[in-house]
């Protein structure tokens, strides 16, 4: 069993991609609960959902979150009611959020409802959120705390990133089984996720960055960050706001001890033997995944590396 840790957009790809070269049966999803929300009442997990939709091949093919050909009736006919619209939830969309809520108020644990979701989309890979504890992504700026989707979302990420705090981490187990794939896994990938806000919050629970330590198995981290940027959401500008370095080797560095091999673009390619010095393998390849072909042949690349590894 291949065990990922997974934040959005970009973990859902690369996963889309390893789904298709190697048995979705056989991959084990642990997924970043930190930027989960309560909005309307409802519960939302938008990287539980961005993975699962983009397993089930419905998610959002501008964006890569939400639901491809989603409307928005629902959420003009809050806004007239005067409720917030600031964060897009389409109609299909709320049909997910109202069905785990609904679930989470009769008692059911997140892992139980995400697993179940998966399923009935179709999904073949185990999806587990990190805890089904509440864990949230605060981002401290100059004006004042911020949950992370109204930093984000709200206010465009615009503050300035003075640090992140991982709140409820502290007292949050780790999901039912989680430990358990981990410690039985056959290799681990940390797949191309913002290192502080997506990964950031699964190393946090108490238990799973030990468990990564120990590993009996091979693990390999793939680079967000290609040439100084992020090619999605907001990596970049937040490791630059907390003075670390925003690049590949900035990333491999936030990975010491709990990868073996480390993934960077051929554009990064100068940047290898520093990744090695911190005592990981640099795979050079491209690791932009424009469309399904890119994305097999990243996965490809990954799968033969841990196999050497
Ligand atoms: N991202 C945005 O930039 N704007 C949105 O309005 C938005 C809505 C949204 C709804 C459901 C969902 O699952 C994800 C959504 N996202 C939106 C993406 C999300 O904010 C981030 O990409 C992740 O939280 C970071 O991984």
């Amino acid at each position: 069993m291949i065990v990922a840790l997974a934040g959005g957009v970009g973990a859902a790809r690369f996963l889309d991609g390893l789904s298709l070269v190697y048995p979705p049966k056989e991959i084990c999803i642990i997924g970043n609960t930190g930027d989960d929300m309560e909005m309307h009442g409802l519960h939302i997990c938008p990287d539980l959902d961005t993975v699962v939709y983009t397993l089930a091949g419905v998610a959002g093919r501008v964006h890569g979150w939400g639901v491809e050909g989603d409307s928005f009736r629902c959420l003009e006919a809050l806004g007239k009611l005067g409720a917030e619209t600031w964060f897009q939830l389409g109609d299909l969309d709320l049909a997910t959020h109202i069905h785990r809520t609904a679930r989470l108020r009769a008692g059911e644990s997140l892992s139980t409802v995400t697993a179940a979701i998966a399923r009935s989309l179709g999904v073949a890979s185990t999806l587990k959120p990190m805890s089904d504890d509440a864990v949230r992504t605060i981002v401290q700026t100059p004006g004042g705390p911020l949950e992370f989707q109204t930093y984000f979302v709200r206010r465009g990420a615009r503050d300035e990133v003075l640090g992140v705090e991982f709140q409820g981490a502290g007292d949050a187990r780790p999901a039912p089984g989680v430990l358990p794939a981990i410690r039985s896994a056959s290799a681990i990938v940390f797949c191309p996720s913002n290192p502080v806000i997506s990964i950031g919050p699964i190393l946090a629970v108490p238990g799973i960055r030990q468990a990564l330590r120990r590993r009996k198995c091979p693990a390999a981290g793939i680079s967000p960050i290609i040439g100084g940027r992020a090619l999605k959401g907001p990596a970049a500008d937040m490791m630059r706001s907390m003075g670390m370095e925003v690049s590949a080797l900035g990333v491999a560095r936030l990975y010491r001890g709990l990868v073996d091999l480390f993934v960077l673009d051929r554009e990064d390619k100068r940047l290898a033997p520093e990744v090695e010095k911190l005592g990981m393998r640099a795979v050079i390849t491209n690791t932009i995944m424009a469309g399904a072909a890119e994305k097999k042949a990243l996965a490809r690349a990954v799968l033969k590396a841990l196999e050497r590894a």
